[in-house]
C-alpha cells in the first residue's frame, strides 16, 4: 500500500468513492467493543496494570517545592523547552524578514498560546512605546482624527476569537511534498483571542465620507507595510486589537496596536497599525501587487485574493507525533475557514476512498479554529490518514491535485489543500501528495 500504487487510482474514484460511515459510537464503548479483539498492548487507556500499594515516593515528593513568587510572570514546565516556535532558515534572506512557524503537533485546543503565535515579519519586530504610539484616521472622512492609546480604550469593547493565516501558509508544497513536518508545513496558521474596538466604531468618529470606497492601512514598522481593504470589510467585521488572550498584544503580534481583518489573509491583518487613510479607490501597494497575487496559469495573475478559503489538517499523529504501536487512538485536528463557521470535516484512513464525519467539538466560532476527532483502531498496516473539510456555505476542501488543475502550480499563496499523512507499519508518518 505504498503511495505509488494510490497514485494510480484515478481522481475521479477518490472523489466520489461513497462516503460510508460507521456507526458512530463512543470512544469508552467503541473501546470496550474492541477490546476483545486486539491484541495485547493496545492502547486502552493505562499501559501497565496498577499493584496494590501506592506508587514509592519520587524526589519531587519528598521535599518543599519553590515558592511562589519566584516567576512573577509564568512559564512552561522547563520539560516543555521543545515546544517553540521554529524558522525554516533558508527560506528567507535575514530572520527580520523571516517567518516562525507554530509547534501545531504540541497544541491541545484551538487558542494558540501568545508565546506560541506564529510570527511573520517584514521588518523585524519594533519595539514601540505606547505612551507614543498613535492612530491616525483621515482621507474621505469628515473628522481627522491622531488617536493615543488611551483614547482607544476608552471606545466601546469587543472580544471575539479569530484566527490568523499567512497566505503562505503550504506555500512550498505547491510543486511536490518538501518537509516532513506538521509544524512547517502548516504552522503559519495560529487563533486568539482579541480585545478591542471595532474598526466600524472608529469610523463613524470620523464620520465616512459618501465617495469612500477603500481604507489604505499601515504598521508603524520599518517596512511600513500597508494594504487596502474594501470599506464594506472595514465596516463589517473588522477590529482595531490591542490584547491578546486576555493580555497585551505581545510585540510580535504587533503591539501596541494591531488591525485583524477576521477570515483574511494574514498579510491584510496590519500589526504595529499606526495609520488609516480612506479614498475610492485601492492603492496598489506592493504587498497586493508584486506579492500576495497567484500566478495562473494563462500568464495573468489573481489580485487581491482576501479570502482563506476553507482548510483542515490531521495534528495527530503526524510526522512530529508518529505512532506508538497498534491500537486504539484518536485522531486529532483542526479546521477552520474564512467563510464563518465550519459544517462538517470528513477523514479518511485510505487516502480519501472511504471517508468517516468526524466530531466536531464546541465552540464551533466563525472564522475560528474548530477542533475535531474521530477515534481510530490501527491495525498496524501501512494508512493514509486525511481530513476533508465542508464549511457552512458548502464549499469543500479540495484535493492538491484539483487545486494544481485550476491553479496551475506557479502559486505561492492559498494552498487550502487536504494534508495526506501516510502510515507506515513502524508508527512513522510521513507526508506524501497523491495524484
Ligand atoms: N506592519 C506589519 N504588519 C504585518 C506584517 C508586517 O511585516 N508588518 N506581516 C503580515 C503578514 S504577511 C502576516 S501573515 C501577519 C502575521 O501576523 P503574526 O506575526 O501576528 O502571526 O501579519 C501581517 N501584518
Ligand atoms: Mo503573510
Amino acid at each position: 500500500m505504498q503511495p505509488e500504487s494510490w497514485r494510480s487510482i484515478p481522481l475521479v474514484s477518490r472523489l466520489t468513492a461513497a462516503a460510508k460511515p460507521l456507526a458512530r459510537r463512543g470512544f469508552l464503548k467503541l473501546s470496550a467493543a474492541l477490546t476483545g479483539s486486539i491484541a495485547l498492548g493496545a492502547n486502552s487507556g493505562s499501559a501497565e496494570p496498577a499493584p496494590a500499594s501506592p506508587p514509592a515516593d519520587a524526589p519531587w515528593s519528598q521535599s518543599l517545592g519553590a515558592g511562589v513568587v519566584d516567576r512573577p510572570y509564568g512559564r512552561p514546565a522547563d520539560h516543555e523547552a521543545g515546544v517553540i516556535r521554529r524558522n525554516v532558515p533558508w527560506l528567507t534572506a535575514t530572520t527580520e524578514s523571516s517567518i516562525s512557524f507554530s509547534p501545531l503537533q504540541d497544541l491541545h485546543g484551538i487558542i494558540t498560546p501568545n508565546g506560541l503565535f506564529f510570527e511573520r515579519h517584514h521588518a523585524g519586530r519594533p519595539d514601540i512605546d505606547p505612551d507614543q504610539h498613535r492612530l491616525m484616521i483621515h482621507g474621505l472622512v469628515e473628522r481627522p482624527l491622531v488617536l493615543n492609546m488611551k483614547d482607544i480604550l476608552r471606545f466601546p469593547q469587543v472580544t471575539r476569537i479569530h484566527f490568523i493565516e499567512c497566505a503562505a501558509n503550504g506555500g512550498m508544497e505547491w510543486r511536490a511534498a518538501q518537509l516532513n513536518s506538521l509544524q512547517f508545513n502548516h504552522g503559519m496558521i495560529s487563533c486568539a483571542e482579541w480585545s478591542g474596538v471595532r474598526l466600524s466604531t472608529l469610523l463613524e468618529e470620523v464620520g465616512v465620507k459618501k465617495q469612500a470606497k477603500w481604507a489604505m492601512v499601515e504598521g508603524a514598522d520599518g517596512a511600513h507595510m500597508n494594504r487596502s481593504l474594501p470599506l464594506d470589510k472595514c465596516l463589517d467585521d473588522c477590529i482595531v486589537v490591542y490584547a491578546q488572550n486576555g493580555e497585551a498584544l505581545r510585540p510580535e503580534q504587533g503591539y501596541p496596536l494591531r488591525l485583524v481583518v477576521p477570515g483574511w489573509e494574514g498579510n491584510v491583518n496590519i500589526k504595529w497599525l499606526r495609520r488609516i487613510k480612506l479614498g475610492d479607490k485601492p492603492w496598489f501597494s506592493r504587498e497586493e501587487t508584486s506579492k500576495y497575487t497567484d500566478p495562473m496559469p494563462d500568464g495573468t495573475s489573481r489580485g487581491f485574493t482576501w479570502l482563506i478559503d476553507a482548510k483542515s489538517v490531521i495534528t495527530f499523529p503526524c510526522p512530529e507525533k508518529p505512532l506508538d504501536r497498534a491500537g486504539l487512538y484518536e485522531i486529532r485536528g483542526l479546521a477552520w475557514t474564512g467563510n464563518g463557521k465550519v459544517k462538517r470535516v470528513d477523514v479518511s484512513t485510505d487516502g480519501g476512498i472511504n471517508w468517516q464525519t468526524a466530531r466536531l467539538h464546541e465552540p464551533v466560532l466563525s472564522k475560528a479554529l474548530t477542533k475535531f476527532t474521530l477515534p481510530w483502531h490501527w491495525d498496524g498496516q501501512p494508512a493514509l490518514l486525511e481530513s476533508r473539510v465542508i464549511d457552512e456555505t458548502g464549499y469543500v476542501q479540495p484535493t492538491i491535485a484539483q487545486l494544481r488543475n485550476s491553479r496551475g502550480s506557479n502559486s505561492v499563496y492559498h494552498n487550502n489543500a487536504i494534508q495526506t499523512w501516510q502510515i507506515k507499519p513502524d508508527g512513522s508518518v510521513f507526508n506524501v501528495q497523491l495524484a
